[in-house]
């Protein structure tokens, strides 16, 4: 496949497995799974059809590995970004002494007001590779990254998470354990 249709499908599976299952009559189980028969013929059936070979190659080829297929091979969820209620069954985890957040500068003001929010996610999303807060905070206009005392947070009681995929999640960041690096 090529990757302009590796990354549309990519971006199309993150929006049914993410976000809006519905828009194509697929139904999530609570873990976030979904049959993969299922998603196939609801995907052929809403016109967007695709073989089980490219949805493989989507899941292979994701640079942040952002899908998984069960061991069994029947099934397939986001390994996280999810904005519907699911229960990603994820432990807590201790996290490394500094993590990083990209973001636009537009938002700085309110984030150093107000703490880092999930907003419409289920969590704040943390990353231990500056690069890739870069890459994450330009997406939305002139990055800034802000650096995250998680060592602090974490001995203060901050609960965090590790998804399947490497991502670093936590509830909220309060504005105290925040600074900036341009
Ligand atoms: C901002 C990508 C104002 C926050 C990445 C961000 C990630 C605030 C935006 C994953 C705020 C939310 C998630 C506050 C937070 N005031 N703005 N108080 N608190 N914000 O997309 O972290 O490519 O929900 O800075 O790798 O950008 O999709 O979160 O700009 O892991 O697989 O509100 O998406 O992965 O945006 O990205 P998002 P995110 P994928």
């Amino acid at each position: 496949m090529h990757p302009s249709e590796l990354k549309s499908l990519s971006k199309f599976l993150s929006l049914i497995l993410r976000h809006e299952p519905k828009r194509i009559g697929l139904t999530l189980d609570d873990a976030g799974w979904a049959g993969i028969d299922a998603l196939l013929e609801r995907a052929a059936a809403s016109g967007r059809p695709m073989t089980r070979q490219q949805l493989e190659a989507v899941v292979e080829t994701s640079d942040k590995k952002r899908f998984a297929i069960s061991e069994d091979g029947l099934r397939i969820r986001a390994n996280q970004g999810h904005s519907i209620d699911v229960d990603l069954g994820l432990l807590p985890a201790a996290p490394p002494e500094v993590l990083y957040h990209g973001t636009a500068t537009r938002f700085l003001e309110s984030i150093l007001a107000t703490g880092l929010g999930k907003r419409q996610r289920h969590h704040v999303h943390l990353t231990d590779d500056l690069a890739v807060a870069r890459s994450v905070g330009q997406r939305y206009g002139v990055v800034v990254v802000l650096t995250v005392d998680a060592a602090r947070m974490h001995a203060e009681g901050h609960t965090f998470f590790r998804s399947e995929n490497g991502v670093w999640l936590t509830d909220a960041v309060p504005a105290g354990y925040l600074s900036v690096d341009f």
